[in-house]
């Protein structure tokens, strides 16, 4: 996936195995923050905030986002949330 979120989402589908599969599987590697038997947490590897983990807090505050289909931009068709925290986040988001 070369191109930016938004572009990405165009032709992304559901169904399958994904990236995020295959990060799980640890087929191929991410900064893990926290793992369990029935959930991870890890560093997006295209950042948008100083903080940008797949599961995560902030204690200055943060902002939790779930893309949705091809509008939402989402380009992984795996359930994840986005945790953006770091600076301070505008609004609206774009
Ligand atoms: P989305 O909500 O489905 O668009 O989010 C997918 C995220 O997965 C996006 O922020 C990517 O930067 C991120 N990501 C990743 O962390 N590692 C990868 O190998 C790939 C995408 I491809």
């Amino acid at each position: 996936m070369a191109g930016g979120e938004v572009e990405n989402a165009q032709t992304a589908t559901p169904g399958g195995d994904t990236i995020f599969g295959k990060i799980l599987r640890k087929e191929i590697p991410a900064k893990f923050v926290y793992e369990d038997d029935q959930c991870v947490a890890f560093h997006d590897v295209s950042p948008q905030a100083p903080t940008h983990i797949l599961q995560g807090l902030d204690k200055s505050g943060f902002r939790l986002v779930i893309n949705d289909g091809k509008d939402g931009a989402q380009s992984v068709y795996h359930l994840h949330i986005h945790i953006l925290g770091g600076r301070q986040l505008k609004w609206p988001p774009g």
